[in-house]
């Protein structure tokens, strides 16, 4: 049996939880860290994280409290990422020597990472079978001439992860535009991209605008297109203190996430015990994609109660009464047909933003990975400005970020679309003039390497191949490539789907010491609400080889300019404060960033929330007015939406349990509603190939998932990517945005013979 298989066959199905964390959630943790990382370890990291001068968690973006801290600032999934970064076992030569990349490729996710962490560079050599050891100086050498040797800088693509620390993607956009590129592709087109593009557009900064102590503050926090149970459980500590003050919580999703529902928290003997608290006051089960009608909606029946902060809209916004008009003649058969509800529960939650002072909107990819998320995004934004829910305490709009550091790269210039205040200032510092036509977002990176317009990958962090849709045409793209370079803590399936030539460059983790230069060395990463701050690793790393991000950056840039630039790459590498200097110069907002980021960190300047000042075009916010688009599923179809299980950070998979839905042991299942499995005439349990359906004919397909009979809204199903990955074509994304449609899919379920 192959290990797919193997997997199929011990997957069993349970009911699913009714509450999150709690006691078994923090003896999970613990004991799944000490059997990783031995005793000694895990009290050591476990310890620092999200402590005063302590390790940044790479779980998720969330905040720390700036006062009192726990002594565990951690959650269940904290804990298993640090214990996955810091697992005794290592893959080295030997390893290398014993697999083939055949062999390798023929394994699962699961497998690949579970091997152990990378310690030496490696190469395969154009031809080669297998990955062979090679030296750094080899290594940086052979990117290096690869990279000179470039007919034009634009063959180059730069993918960044949003793990990587401030000073890493500080000096990596600098590589990238010293070459001459703004390829730039990085996680976040797969992530937040929407959100970015429409507050732009409509408050002019591309970044939420609440604090932790606003979230705190509110009197009602909508939660929308959100699993924070399972990918910001820190968050519920925060939902939960509102509560506790008498906020009121809204919850818009198709499932009912356990968490949402109900949560105990491990950090109080209360939670240790008790059933905990219930946290969304209301839930909207909603269709896919049902946001946009539900905010136009509401919005309109806001206006019927004569809600609207006219000060606020008269000063500081544009383009209220053409909004106006518009979600005045919002349809109501459209809306429900669009949301699945009921208008009565439509109106339930009006008249809970309606009673509300302080209200936050938060969101994540239930929103941002649809067809229309922009869209949807400024209409919450319309009814934010609408109600004035913008730079006052306990309001505001709070995108819920993913990756840990993924708006500090942006921050520091990781962006296919520079602004052009960034360049200016990139040009003023370095002498030289960085390239200004944008560059390839993640899908367009895909579609130039498949094309044949590009010829060298460099990854820093993340695995492009498994985290992009339509994943065959991805991996083919990549295996054309001349040169893939990985930057790595771990192997993963872009390590297997390579270029014809390929380095696989093991780097230090966030837990680990860093001593770059002979120095302990801090980096700095930005949170979701824009706190800047310093995070140092303790633990000793997995090997004497590894280096830092910063150190095989700056050895790269080296190999392939000499001394092309007047920039002091191996400088940089010595002292990352000498980097951070740099920063304060470049990136609007970092003024004295080192001293800064010595006393302690900053949160950085955010115009519509400290001083309702609003940078866009017209000077002020701007409402939006954006056509009703109902998407409708044809008979016989399903509509698949690719998330996340307890188990697992993004193409990481920890182990096979999603024990908040009552799956043990496997990934491959479908969940479906009791409704679906009768009219399409299958059963709970039955195995099932899924293909889909896109406008270009083609059929992609994913074989042999397991039905699971689960309370999710007719038409709509879920499954775990990136096992779906397959099945998104690559050309289905967001308008605007660019961001693949990962929660639209539409389906149809065939039976295995
Ligand atoms: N443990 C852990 N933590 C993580 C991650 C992880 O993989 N594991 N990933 C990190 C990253 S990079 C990110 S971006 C975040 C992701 O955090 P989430 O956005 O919470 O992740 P998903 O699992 O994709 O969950 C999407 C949610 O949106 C709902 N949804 C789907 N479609 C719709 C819709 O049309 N409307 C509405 N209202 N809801 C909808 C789904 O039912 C689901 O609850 O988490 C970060 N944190
Ligand atoms: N179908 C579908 N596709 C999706 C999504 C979805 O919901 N559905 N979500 C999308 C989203 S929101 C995101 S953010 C992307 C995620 O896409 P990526 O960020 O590309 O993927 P990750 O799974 O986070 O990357 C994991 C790898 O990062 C490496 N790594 C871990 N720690 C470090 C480190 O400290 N340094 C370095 N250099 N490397 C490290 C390890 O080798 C590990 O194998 O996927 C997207 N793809
Ligand atoms: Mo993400």
């Amino acid at each position: 049996m192959t290990s797919f298989e193997e997997e199929d066959a011990r997957l069993s199905v349970g009911p699913p939880a009714d509450h999150a964390a709690g006691l078994q959630a923090v003896r999970l943790s613990l004991t799944n860290a000490v059997r990783k990382m031995g005793v000694r370890k895990t009290v050591r990291n476990l310890r620092a994280l999200n402590q005063h001068d302590g390790v940044d968690c790479m779980s998720c973006a969330w905040p720390d409290p700036q006062g009192h801290r726990h002594t565990a600032e951690f959650c269940e999934n904290g804990a298993k990422a640090v214990s996955w970064e810091g697992q005794r076992d290592t893959v080295g030569p030997e390893f290398f020597a014993r697999h083939s990349i055949a062999d390798l490729a023929g394994q699962t996710d699961h497998w690949l990472e579970k091997q152990g962490r990378l310690t030496h560079p490696m190469v395969r050599r154009d031809g080669g079978t297998h990955y062979e050891p090679i030296s750094w100086d080899d290594a940086f050498a052979l990117a290096g001439s690869h990279l000179r040797g470039l007919d034009s800088p634009h063959q180059a693509a730069f993918y960044t992860s949003g793990r990587a620390s401030n000073e890493a993607a500080f000096v990596y956009q600098l590589l990238a535009r010293a070459l001459g590129t703004n390829n730039l592709p990085d996680c976040s087109n797969l992530c937040h991209e929407s959100t970015g593009s429409a507050l732009m557009r409509t408050i002019g900064v591309g970044k939420g605008s609440v604090t932790l102590e606003d979230l705190q503050q509110a009197d009602l926090i909508v939660v929308s297109g959100q699993n924070p149970g399972t990918n910001h459980p820190r968050m519920l500590t925060a939902l939960e203190i509102a509560k506790r003050d008498g906020a009121k919580i809204l919850a818009i999703n198709p499932l009912s996430e356990a968490g949402l529902t109900r949560f105990d928290n491990p950090q109080q003997v209360r939670g240790l015990t008790g059933h905990g608290t219930v946290l969304a006051d209301r839930l909207l089960r909603i269709r896919f994609n049902g946001d946009l009608a539900l905010w136009q909606a509401i919005g309109h029946l806001l206006l019927e109660r004569g809600v609207a902060d006219k000060d606020f809209i008269g000063t500081s916004t544009v383009g209220f009464e053409a909004w106006a008009e518009h979600v005045s003649r919002v349809d109501r058969d459209q809306v429900l047909a669009a949301t699945g509800l009921e208008w009565a529960e439509i109106e339930a939650a009006a008249d809970m933003l309606a009673s509300a002072q302080r209200v936050v909107h938060c969101w994540a990819m239930g929103i941002t990975q649809h067809r229309n998320a922009v869209a949807t995004i400024k209409e919450f934004v319309n009814v934010a400005l609408l109600q004035g829910m913008i730079g006052k305490p306990g309001a505001g709009l709070c995108p819920v970020r993913g990756h840990s550091n993924v708006q500090g790269d942006r921050s520091m210039g990781i962006w296919e679309k520079p602004p052009a205040i960034f360049l200016d200032r990139l040009r003023d510092e370095f002498g030289f003039e960085p390239p200004r036509e944008h560059g390839h977002d993640a899908v367009d990176t895909v579609k130039a390497f498949r094309d044949g317009h590009a010829s060298v990958f460099v990854a820093l962090g993340g695995n492009f191949v498994a985290a992009m849709p339509d994943t065959e045409v991805t991996a083919a793209s990549m295996r054309g490539a001349a040169l893939t370079v990985q930057i790595s803590t771990k192997l993963n399936r872009s390590h297997v789907e390579a270029g014809h030539t390929a380095l696989i460059l093991p780097t230090l983790g966030r837990t680990e010491e860093d001593l770059t230069g002979g120095r302990v060395q801090r980096i700095t990463v930005e949170d979701s609400m824009s706190a800047v701050h310093a995070s140092r690793g303790r633990s000793t790393p997995a090997g004497p080889l590894l280096r830092s991000e910063v150190d095989i950056v700056c050895g790269i840039a080296a190999a392939t300019f000499g001394d092309r630039h007047d920039i002091p790459w191996d400088g940089f590498a010595a002292d990352y404060d000498q980097i951070r200097e740099r920063i304060g110069r470049v990136v609007p907002g970092c003024d004295d960033y080192p001293a800064k980021i010595r006393d302690g960190g900053f949160t950085m300047p955010h115009p519509p929330r400290d001083s309702r000042t609003f940078p866009t075009l017209e000077g002020k916010a701007v409402f939006t007015v954006s056509p009703l688009q109902v998407m409708t599923i044809p008979p016989g179809r399903l509509i698949l939406q690719s998330l996340r299980s307890h188990d697992q950070f993004n193409t990481t998979i920890y182990g096979l349990d999603d024990r908040y839905r009552g799956i043990k042991q496997g990934r491959r299942v479908v969940f479906i509603s009791a409704a679906d499995l009768a009219d399409l005439g299958f059963d709970d349990g039955d195995i099932v190939n899924l293909v889909s359906e896109w406008d270009d004919g083609v059929e992609r397909r994913a074989d042999r998932f397991r039905l699971v009979t689960y309370d999710t809204p007719k038409g709509c199903v879920a499954a775990y990517y990136p096992e779906t990955n397959p099945l998104v074509p690559l050309d289905s994304q967001a308008e605007e945005s660019g961001t693949p449609t990962s929660k639209w899919v539409q389906i149809r379920l065939e039976r295995t013979a």
